[in-house]
C-alpha cells in the first residue's frame, strides 16, 4: 500500500499532521503514535499535539460520520488510534508530585459510551494537579452520588455525547438536590451536544467546552470555594 512507503520522519510537520489525520481517519493506530513521537521529538508541546493533530483529526472522522461516511465500525477504529497517541501524552500531560487542588469524580453518563472526550478531560485535570476518580462510561446517578460521598471529592464532572442522553445530567443534579447533597458539589458538565444554556438549565455550576476549559473553571471555582469557606 502506497501509505506504508510514506516516511513520516521525512515530512515537514505541516504535511506529516495531515497525515496523521489520515492515519486517525484509517485507524492506524501505529503510525498515529509515531507521528505523535515524531512532533515530540520536533519540540511540540503536548497539548498541541493533542489539540491541533488528535483532536483536529477527530473532527474529520465525527464529520464523516454524520454525513454517513464512515461507521461504527471504523469510528471505532479511529477511536483506538486516537486513543494510542493520547497515551503517549498522557504522561507528558500528567505532572508528578504537584500539590493537588481538588479532587474529581467523572465519568459518562448512562446510556453513553463515549469516552474520548472525558478521558481527555481527565488527563488534562490530573495534568493541571487534581486527582481524578474516573467512573468509566454508562454510569447511573448513585454511581456517581456514591462515589462522591466515598471519595469525599469537590468537583463532579459529567460528559455527555449524544442528544439523547444529555438530559440525564438533570437526573443527576436533580437526584443530589433531593439528598441535600447539591450544594457540597461543584458540578460542572460537557459534551459535544450540551452549550452554556443547557449547563444554566440542568443547574449544573458551569458548562465546560473543552478539556482546557474544564481546568480553568475548575480551578475557578475551587478557589471561590475555599474563599467562601475561609
Ligand atoms: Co458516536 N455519535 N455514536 N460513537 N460519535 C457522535 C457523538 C455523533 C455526534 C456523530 C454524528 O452523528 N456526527 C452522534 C450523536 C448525534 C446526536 O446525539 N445528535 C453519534 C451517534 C449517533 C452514535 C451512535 C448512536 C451511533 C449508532 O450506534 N448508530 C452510537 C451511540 C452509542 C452510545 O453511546 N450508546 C455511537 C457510537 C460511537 C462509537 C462507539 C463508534 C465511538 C465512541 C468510541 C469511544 O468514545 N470510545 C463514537 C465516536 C468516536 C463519535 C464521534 C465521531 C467522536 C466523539 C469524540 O470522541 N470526539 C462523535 C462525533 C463528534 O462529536 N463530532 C460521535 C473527540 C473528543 C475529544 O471530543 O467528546 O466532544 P468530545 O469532548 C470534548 C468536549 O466536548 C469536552 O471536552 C472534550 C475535549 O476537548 N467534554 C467535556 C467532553 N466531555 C466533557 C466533560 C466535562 C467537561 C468537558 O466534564 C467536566
Amino acid at each position: 500500500m502506497a501509505d506504508e512507503e510514506i516516511d513520516l520522519k521525512a515530512l515537514p510537520d505541516d504535511e506529516l499532521v495531515e497525515q496523521m489525520f489520515d492515519d486517525l481517519y484509517d485507524g492506524q493506530r501505529d503510525y498515529v503514535m509515531e507521528g505523535v513521537n515524531i512532533l515530540l521529538e520536533r519540540g511540540w508541546e503536548p497539548y498541541r499535539i493533542l489539540t491541533e493533530s488528535l483532536v483536529a483529526g477527530m473532527k474529520i472522522v465525527g464529520d464523516d460520520f454524520r454525513d454517513g461516511i464512515l461507521f461504527v465500525p471504523e469510528v471505532l477504529q479511529a477511536a483506538n488510534a486516537m486513543k494510542g497517541g493520547m497515551g503517549i501524552l498522557k504522561p507528558l500531560l500528567i505532572e508528578t508530585g504537584a500539590p493537588k487542588l481538588g479532587k474529581m469524580v467523572i465519568g459518562t453518563v448512562k446510556g453513553d459510551i463515549h469516552d474520548i472526550g472525558k478521558n481527555l478531560v481527565a488527563m488534562m485535570m490530573e495534568g493541571a494537579g487534581f486527582e481524578i476518580v474516573d467512573l468509566g462510561i454508562n454510569n447511573p446517578a448513585e454511581d456517581y452520588i456514591g462515589a462522591l460521598e466515598r471519595e469525599g471529592a469537590d468537583i463532579l464532572g459529567m460528559s455527555a455525547l449524544l442528544t439523547t442522553t444529555m438530559p440525564y445530567m438533570k437526573t443527576v443534579i436533580d437526584e443530589l438536590t433531593e439528598k441535600g447533597l447539591r450544594e457540597k458539589y461543584i458540578v460542572l458538565v460537557g459534551g459535544a451536544p450540551l452549550n452554556e444554556e443547557f449547563g444554566k438549565a440542568i443547574g449544573a455550576d458551569a458548562y465546560c467546552k473543552d478539556a482546557a476549559v474544564a481546568v480553568e473553571t475548575a480551578k475557578d471555582l475551587i478557589a471561590r470555594k475555599h474563599n467562601q469557606v475561609a
